[in-house]
């Protein structure tokens, strides 16, 4: 049977579809087979555009930035703020100075929960997270919440992953300083109401913090028309290379929070005795940045642009749709997470055989999901299962390629039942 697989998919045209040719990495054997690459909500593939930015960043124009007078700093600096000035357009940002460079996501919140929690919060304050955020998203908050002697509360979800919304006035009081929530669970694929969320929040002068992690390649995402507060992303899971992320800030935080870290480029003067502190947003930008990096995720972005986020998600959306169709129709086989706006995630669990098991058998048929918790070991302790299998995808993948998956789920059953 293993053969005529590779039969099939080698001669199978039909993979390469959707720029599948500007992903050099796609374009290899794993384990005997074409590599099928579904594990895009870890971290996507970068394309060859990417891949030219940062070699050419370090092949000519590599320097550090802010701080010297020769041509290659200066230069390297103007591409820096430019870099900035492209997020602040994707983002719909009102200003660059919102726009603060971090290493990903996981920074960027710790940032928030760090500064905004020693700014503003204090003993018997609540946080309000949701039951399916990432660790990313509660570990910072119940750390910022131990030193300053707040709790952390928490909004539900229901049996198919949406959250329980109609709950939320009342989890909020006056003792909530901060409500922090993903715009999509990385484990459920759940696309949360978060312009609804946030019209609560405010209506109770609450701000937000957006986990945008998994919204921030497959959803337009309009900081100003949400209206949110902060909205946290990283760069390697949008095609950028990994160790660039964003916090976005309103100026009305920012100004008032205190720094993060210290060091070079968040000073404005420094004695032995004292510090004052820059201006936004090099205030929370301490030390060398990831400058190729960051023109990386420049690159990344006029790549979306040229394809079109629109054209993206719909092509994601035609996938989300063959993989639930196909799924839903084997035996043994139960999706997890089928809210009614989703991304293109899907977590599965199969009767009696264990997530690892499985994904081991799928591994060796050279296709990559992930396995397990996905950092979100709450959402596993409600549901009382050690673990999903995961497929995300991206517009490069193809049907083709989930009907593989199908293939490989049959063998791991026939194999371990
Ligand atoms: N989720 C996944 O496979 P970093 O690692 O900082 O780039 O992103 C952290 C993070 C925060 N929030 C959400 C919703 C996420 O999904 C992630 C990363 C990966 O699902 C790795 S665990």
């Amino acid at each position: 049977m293993e053969a005529a697989y590779k039969v099939a998919f080698l001669s199978n045209t039909k993979l390469r579809l959707m720029h599948r040719d500007d992903f050099p990495i796609l374009n290899q054997q794993v384990n005997g087979y074409p590599l099928v690459y579904f594990d895009n909500a870890a971290t996507t593939q970068k394309p060859q555009i990417v891949i030219d930015t940062l070699a050419n960043y370090y092949q000519t124009l590599n320097s550090n930035i802010h701080r010297g007078v020769h041509y290659l700093s200066q230069k390297a600096t103007d591409e820096f703020e430019i870099a900035r000035r492209t997020v602040q357009k994707f983002i719909n940002a009102p200003s660059p100075q919102e726009v603060i460079f971090t290493r990903g996501t996981t920074e960027s919140i710790n940032l928030i929960a760090h500064s905004f929690g020693k700014t503003f919060l204090h003993e018997g304050d609540e946080v309000l997270i949701s039951e399916m955020e990432h660790h990313s998203n509660i570990v910072p908050w119940q750390l910022a919440c131990e030193e300053h002697g707040a709790k952390i509360t928490v909004l539900p979800f229901d049996e198919t992953g949406t959250l329980k919304i109609d709950l939320l006035e009342s989890l909020l009081n006056n003792r909530t300083r901060i409500v922090a929530i993903n715009h999509v669970s990385n484990t459920l694929g759940t696309i949360n109401p978060i312009k609804e969320i946030i019209h609560i929040a405010h209506a109770k002068g609450i701000p937000v913090m957006i986990d945008g992690a998994q919204a921030i390649s497959h959803l337009r995402v309009d900081v100003q028309d949400l209206d949110c507060d902060f909205y946290c992303f990283s760069g390697h899971k949008m095609y950028a290379p990994m160790g660039i992320g964003v916090m976005y800030g309103k100026a009305e935080w920012l100004n008032r929070m205190a720094p993060y870290q210290g060091g070079g480029e968040m000073i404005k003067t420094v004695t032995l005795e004292k510090t004052t502190y820059n201006e936004l947003p090099f205030k929370f930008e301490a030390g060398t940045p990831s400058v190729g990096d960051t023109l990386g995720l420049k690159a990344a972005i006029d790549y979306m642009n040229t394809i079109g986020l629109e054209t993206i998600a719909r092509r994601e959306n035609e996938l989300l749709a063959h993989a639930t169709q196909r799924l839903t129709a084997m035996d043994g086989v139960k999706i997890i997470g089928t809210a009614e706006q989703k991304t293109a995630v899907v977590s599965f669990v199969l009767k009696d055989i264990h997530p690892y098991d499985a994904g081991f058998i799928i591994d060796k048929m050279g296709i990559a999901v992930r396995t397990g918790h996905h950092c979100t070991q709450p959402i596993m302790d409600k549901l009382g299962i050690p673990g999903t299998i995961r497929a995300s995808f991206a517009f490069y993948n193809t049907e083709e390629e989930i009907n593989r998956l199908v293939e490989a789920i049959l063998k791991a059953q026939s194999m371990l039942l």
